[in-house]
């Protein structure tokens, strides 16, 4: 039986041979990689119902623990996304969050403000007609800041969830001028030094008009708001048959990309495990990544996961999320550029797609797993590696039947 190193030695060689540089790719794979939602650790559901999972996190402590332990599993993974309603004490306090995150070896990553959970928004936040809802949602966001100022968090992660749900309903334009004000608003009140990434998404929780329903109207208030304003791209919020490469590599040239919201859909915003239904997809995007990167363009972008698990442990659900995207982004790494170019000279486009196929079908595993070993992983299968490691078992024994429902299949 061939061991794990002779594995890593024959793919090192195999593509030292296309003049690829496997150390400097192992060197990326060990980088951090992407922000854990503090929100998926929990349970959560669909608007018809939510499957308790037994030892679900309840309280920020918890969703803190949990996130450290995917931390040992995978080691990339220091980071925890937060959003503001959800992530603070039971008196309302930030600090003893960010300080317990740190004992347990995690940094507090994207806060995202919250404008979608409250009986004042039901026509909307920035964008209602109701100019009480708007000032109250602005002086929320100065809060945003304000906390993201005490927990040294430099990007802000702002889905607008507004939209209507008749014609007639509301004035377009109007709504349009309200979104820029209160985006404004919310940019102005930002330090320096902090990023502002606009989400968008095609509908829900309204279904006639959303007011930022896609990449087109992010960057256009993005642009308008200038160079710290980036567009948040979550794959879940395309309607099926959208090319999201092609999305990323125009935000990329544009140098508008501020992040992902990772995870996979099948028809809508379905949040399923990254990389399960369409693995092509994350690797593509990772391709259109590394290009922009090796052809010098700066690139600065937040990734993050934005998942929910119905029916699945969340904690498996996320580890292995990042594990696939470790392959995708392994393997886009890896595409032999030069012959690239050569075809794509050439014309030769089945050649072309040869070349991006050769990668994506290449065993990735055997480096991947060095960088886990060299990162100094109990073992190089991070699942395994959870399943052995008693943190289930532990939480399933001291929290008893976790109730929280973050979301409503959001
Ligand atoms: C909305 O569907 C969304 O993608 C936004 O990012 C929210 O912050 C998140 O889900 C959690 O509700
Ligand atoms: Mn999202």
């Amino acid at each position: 039986m061939v061991n794990h190193r002779d594995r890593f030695l024959l793919l090192r060689d195999q593509l030292a041979a296309k003049g690829i540089d496997v150390d400097a790719v192992k060197e990326k794979l060990k980088a951090p990689l992407v922000e854990l939602p503090s929100w998926a650790v929990g349970n959560s559901g669909t608007r018809y119902g939510t499957f308790v999972d037994k030892g679900a996190a309840v309280t920020v402590w918890d969703r803190i623990d949990d996130c450290a332990e995917i931390q040992r599993c995978l080691g990339v993974t220091p980071v925890m996304a937060t959003h503001v309603l959800w992530d603070k004490t039971e008196d309302g306090n930030y600090l003893p969050v960010k300080q317990y995150a740190e004992e347990k070896g995690m940094r507090l990553g994207t806060l995202h403000p919250n404008t979608f959970s409250g009986q004042e928004f039901r026509f909307g936040s920035i964008c209602s007609p109701i100019e009480e809802v708007r000032a109250h949602t602005k002086a929320h966001f100065e809060d945003c800041v304000r906390i993201a100022r005490e927990l040294d968090c430099k990007t802000i992660g702002m889905w607008v969830a507004d939209g209507t749900n008749y014609p007639g309903q509301d004035d377009l334009r109007a709504r349009k001028h309200r979104l820029y004000e209160g985006l404004k608003h919310l940019y102005d009140a930002m330090d320096p030094d902090m990023t502002l990434l606009l989400e968008y998404k095609p509908f829900e929780p309204f279904f006639y008009t959303t007011d930022v329903n896609d990449w087109g109207m992010s960057n256009l208030m993005c642009t308008k708001l200038g160079d710290r304003a980036k567009v948040l791209v979550d794959l879940g919020h395309h309607v099926s048959g959208v090319n999201i490469e092609h999305i990323i590599a125009t935000l990329l040239d544009e140098q508008k990309l501020g992040g992902f919201h990772f995870n996979n859909r099948r028809y809508a915003d379905d949040d399923l495990i990254l990389g399960t239904v369409n693995p092509m997809e994350i690797f593509l995007i990772y391709k259109e990544i590394v290009d922009a990167q090796m052809a010098g363009l700066p690139t600065n972008i937040c990734y993050m996961l934005d998942q929910s698990h119905n029916i699945e442990n969340s904690l498996e659900g996320i580890i292995y999320s990042v594990m696939n995207i470790q392959t995708a982004y392994a393997k886009a790494l890896i595409i032999d550029r030069t012959a690239l170019a050569q075809y794509q000279q050439e014309h030769d486009v089945v050649m072309c797609n040869k070349v991006i196929m050769e990668a994506f079908e290449t065993d990735v595993q055997p480096l991947i797993e060095q960088a886990r070993l060299e990162l100094g992983l109990s073992s190089t299968n991070p699942l395994a590696n959870y399943r052995a490691g008693g943190h289930q078992k532990h939480i399933e024994e001291t929290r008893g039947a976790g109730a929280l429902t973050l979301g409503g299949g959001c």
